[in-house]
């Protein structure tokens, strides 16, 4: 069978993403990409989960279903990012080693990693020291479906191969400023910053924390190479190999949507780690690189934020 007449399931299709991989994998010409909306099939029940696997044919399984959020978000719903999480990859990974999937990915992020790991971060450095308090509950998530695809692999030989994306933003992002990351939270609020012709727009934490930022098509290709390669094992971070200061991109955003205001500093809201930017010649190795710059993946991200408000009107914040 080749690889374009696999089939494949996204789990997590509507996410960011899930939508990403899906459009990749159509890009690709894979003929068989199944998906199912959270209506049809409840990721975190896993009677449900076993029932679809042991019903429909499935050879290759992306899993980027998971709860996600922003530094505040993390903070305070610590419950859900942990439950939810090891509910859904649990299932999902189970299920499908039990139904015959022998190539799964699993995604995670680059907050599994410990606070105070060496910069650029590289793989070696999981489990090596703390995790960064504001979203420890999601990373002890994340490394367990990791360890959990280590151990599928170490016992039972399964190509379980898990991605680990940097920072992410673009199509389908969550402009809810009360969960979402920092990346879509100002290009909203610049936006309506510039709209309602406010002489201010106020941004969280120092500015100083630096981030590294990967536009999610980008991710997507990175993933699907993954999975298309024969020697894929282990873990794999997925970056774009640079960061910038919280300050610094709050400039380049207000730049882009064409606010000219002034930026001021919440200091009562958390900065989070200090810096997480990510060694990615792993998979860089294997030929894959980041093709969309930091400003135009901004720009891409705005004329879909334009799009996506027009067409389902974003909630106020
Ligand atoms: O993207 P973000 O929420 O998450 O915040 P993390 C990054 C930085 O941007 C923090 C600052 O220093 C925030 O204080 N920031 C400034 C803002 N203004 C805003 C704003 O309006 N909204 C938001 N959200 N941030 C997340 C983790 O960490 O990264 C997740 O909590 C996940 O678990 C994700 O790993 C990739 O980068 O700090």
């Amino acid at each position: 069978m080749t690889n374009l007449e696999q089939r494949v399931f996204v789990a997590g299709h509507r996410g960011m993403v899930g939508a990403a991989i899906t459009r990749e994998l159509h890009r690709r010409g894979y003929g068989n990409v199944v998906t199912r909306s959270r209506e049809e099939l409840d990721l975190e029940n896993q009677n449900q989960v076993h029932r679809f696997f042991s019903t429909t044919p499935v050879d290759v399984v992306y899993l980027a279903a998971a709860k996600v959020g922003g530094i505040l978000a993390n903070q305070t719903h610590p419950v859900e990012f942990l439950y939810k999480n090891l509910m859904i990859q649990c299932n999902v990974i189970r299920a499908a080693y039990a139904a015959g999937v022998r190539k799964l990915l699993f995604l995670g992020s680059s907050c599994i990693y410990p606070r105070e790991a060496p910069q650029p971060i590289h793989e070696d450095a999981l489990l090596t020291g703390p995790l960064e308090s504001t979203n420890e509950p999601y990373a002890i998530a994340k490394i367990a479906g990791l360890k959990l695809c280590e151990a599928y692999q170490r016992q039972y030989g399964a190509r379980f191969i898990c991605a680990m994306p940097t920072n992410l933003y673009g199509q389908h992002d969550n402009y809810d400023l009360h969960s979402s990351h920092v990346l879509p939270a100002l290009i909203r609020k610049f936006h309506e910053g510039r709209e309602s012709g406010l002489d201010s727009v106020t941004i969280w934490g120092t500015g100083a924390p630096l981030r590294e930022f990967l536009y999610v098509d980008d991710l997507a290709q990175a993933c699907v190479m993954l999975m298309e390669h024969p020697e894929a094992e282990g873990i794999y971070n997925i970056g774009a190999g640079q960061d910038i200061s919280i300050a610094d991109l709050a400039k380049l955003v207000a730049r882009v949507v064409g606010y000219t205001g002034n930026i001021v500093y919440d200091t009562s809201k958390p900065d989070g780690t200090p810096r997480k930017l990510m060694d990615s010649a792993r998979v860089q190795a294997l030929g894959w690189k980041p093709e969309i710059s930091l400003t135009h993946g901004i720009t891409l991200a705005y004329g879909h934020f334009l799009r996506e408000r027009t067409q389902h009107a974003l909630p106020v914040a």
